[in-house]
């Protein structure tokens, strides 16, 4: 059959890659073209991306791949979920994007609770409360940077904005939307009544494509800059974690997902949301997925803590890596450390390491010394959760889960794979790494009519990369 040639660009928080796919004969090959780190910026209170760095980064893996002459088909772009742009009706962006971890909305949950009650907006919109949902930012923005708020005449998500700076198109994806809090999880469109008894504007949002909608061709500025041309700009989940689930091969319709990166996100695909009040309750959310399938999951604070630690290690004590921190761990003397991940003490900490010693004192059990011993803490801390939201989605779904299927960079530490068979009792299956890409990649590829729906993408999938499994009792 055919060669298709298509371009992943997936922006993680901690790291964005482009990356160069082959299809052919039923199989997916990937080759990483270009590879930067993402470092936000704090200016003054504030807590921003460095989005021109980014859009830079994205043009440079574009001329990158113009340099291949292959004949590229199609582009998709996600990125992480809740940030956005606003533009003004020039469509320039009128101030920078700010980071999720800003604490301009810290406490605004609580204030938008008293105008429309929390049980309400979970009634229609399900999903977990988090304040840096775009609906708090929103709201915030409305408060802190109203100059900016009442000029702005379009809210574009990152991805949006990255596909808007290169085709000229305005468009809102439905994935991305659902996860700021903004839709009703049943019609699958925006809350505007919501929208408006916040208080909030509901002029800026624009029409929901669905994941696998061509947008348009490349502006000829970007041809020109970059070299590359004939590249359709396609509209997939672009919500990273909705690329993810897509890119997971869940062969068990009961089967878990465990995105690991950043945030640890953890749940399963379901046809419809859980909208009850045990759910509210429990706090999870169900974001919109690919093909109208709802993504029942809960957000963990994830491999972020173990990132920080590493900086923070190499800024204070000296370079070490990943692989570096995993041989610490597994030669650590005291094993039995442990953190509550979801602690807010976790969340933007200048000093990770002084703030898991910290935990580890308060809460009685001596102090951690050493690499492997702090990273002991977080290691049992991520995974104990894990087993402790497997045991949940079983009660909320009433479903007995037969094995978690995880996928993200993370699944390159053995030990983190190990500790979760072990931590939630139930069989792992650990790839592919790049789930997002290639979630990413099958949603390309059914937009031009090369694949069928994402169960075809997850066969493909499964097909051309190698799985790994982890048991409980080993
Ligand atoms: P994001 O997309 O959120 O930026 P990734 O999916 O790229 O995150 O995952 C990054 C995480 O993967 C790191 O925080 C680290 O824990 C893990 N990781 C990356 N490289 C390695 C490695 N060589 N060995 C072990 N773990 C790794
Ligand atoms: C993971 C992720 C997660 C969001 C968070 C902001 O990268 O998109 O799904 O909740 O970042």
């Amino acid at each position: 059959g055919e060669t298709i040639y298509n371009l992943a660009f997936d922006f993680g928080a901690s790291s964005g890659r482009m990356i160069l796919s082959k299809y052919a004969d039923g199989k997916i090959e990937l080759e990483e073209l270009h590879r930067f780190s993402n470092d936000p910026v704090r200016i003054g209170k504030n807590f921003y991306w460095d989005t021109f760095r980014l859009y830079h980064e994205l043009k440079q893996g574009l001329k990158k791949a113009a340099a291949r002459k292959l004949p590229i088909k199609s582009l998709a772009i996600d990125t992480w979920g809740v940030d956005y742009a606003l533009l003004d009706k020039d469509g320039n962006i009128i101030g920078n994007p700010i980071n999720y971890r800003d604490d301009r909305t810290i406490g605004v949950i609580d204030e938008v609770g008293k105008i429309v009650p929390l049980k309400e907006i979970y009634a229609s919109t399900g999903i977990q409360f988090m304040n840096f949902n775009t609906i708090f930012q929103l709201y915030a923005d409305k408060k802190m940077r109203p100059d900016i708020y009442e000029k702005a005449d379009r809210l574009l998500f990152m991805p949006e904005l990255f596909g808007y700076l290169l085709t000229g198109k305005k468009y809102n994806e439905y994935t991305m939307a659902s996860t700021g809090e903004l839709l009703n999880a049943k019609t699958r469109d925006w809350d505007f009544d919501l929208i408006k008894r916040a208080g909030l504007r509901t002029d800026i949002f624009g029409e929901l494509v669905q994941p696998a909608t061509i947008i348009g061709d490349l502006l000829p500025e970007v041809t020109e800059e970059t070299g590359l041309s004939g590249v359709k700009v396609i509209a997939v989940g672009s919500h990273d974690t909705a690329s993810a689930v897509a890119g997971t091969p869940l062969f068990d319709k009961d089967a878990v997902f465990l995105s690991c990166g950043t945030w640890s996100l953890m749940g399963m695909e379901l046809d419809e949301p859980i909208l009850t009040d045990e759910s509210f309750k429990y706090n999870y959310t169900n974001e919109g997925g690919v093909e109208g399938k709802i993504r029942y999951l809960k957000n963990i604070n994830g491999l972020w803590i173990m990132q920080n630690l590493r900086k923070n290690w190499c800024e204070f004590e000296g370079e070490v890596s990943f692989p570096d921190i995993i041989r610490a761990s597994r030669e650590a003397a005291r094993k039995d450390f442990v953190i509550d991940p979801n602690d807010p003490r976790f969340t933007a900490p200048y000093n990770m390491m002084k703030e898991v010693i910290g935990y580890c004192e308060e809460h009685g059990q001596g102090t951690p010394e050493g690499l492997g011993e702090i990273a002991m803490a977080i290691y049992n801390g991520l995974t104990q959760e894990y087993g402790k939201v497997v045991r949940e989605l079983e009660h909320l779904t009433g479903k007995n889960v037969p094995c978690i299927n995880m996928v993200g960079g993370g699944i390159q530490d053995k030990l983190l794979c190990e500790l979760t068979a072990k931590n939630t009792g139930k069989k792992v299956v650990a790839g592919p790494i790049e789930g997002s890409v290639l979630g990413n990649i099958t949603m390309q590829l059914k937009a031009l009519g090369a694949i069928k729906d994402r169960e075809e993408g997850r066969k493909i999938i499964s097909n051309s990369f190698p799985q790994e499994i982890h048991m409980p009792e080993a």
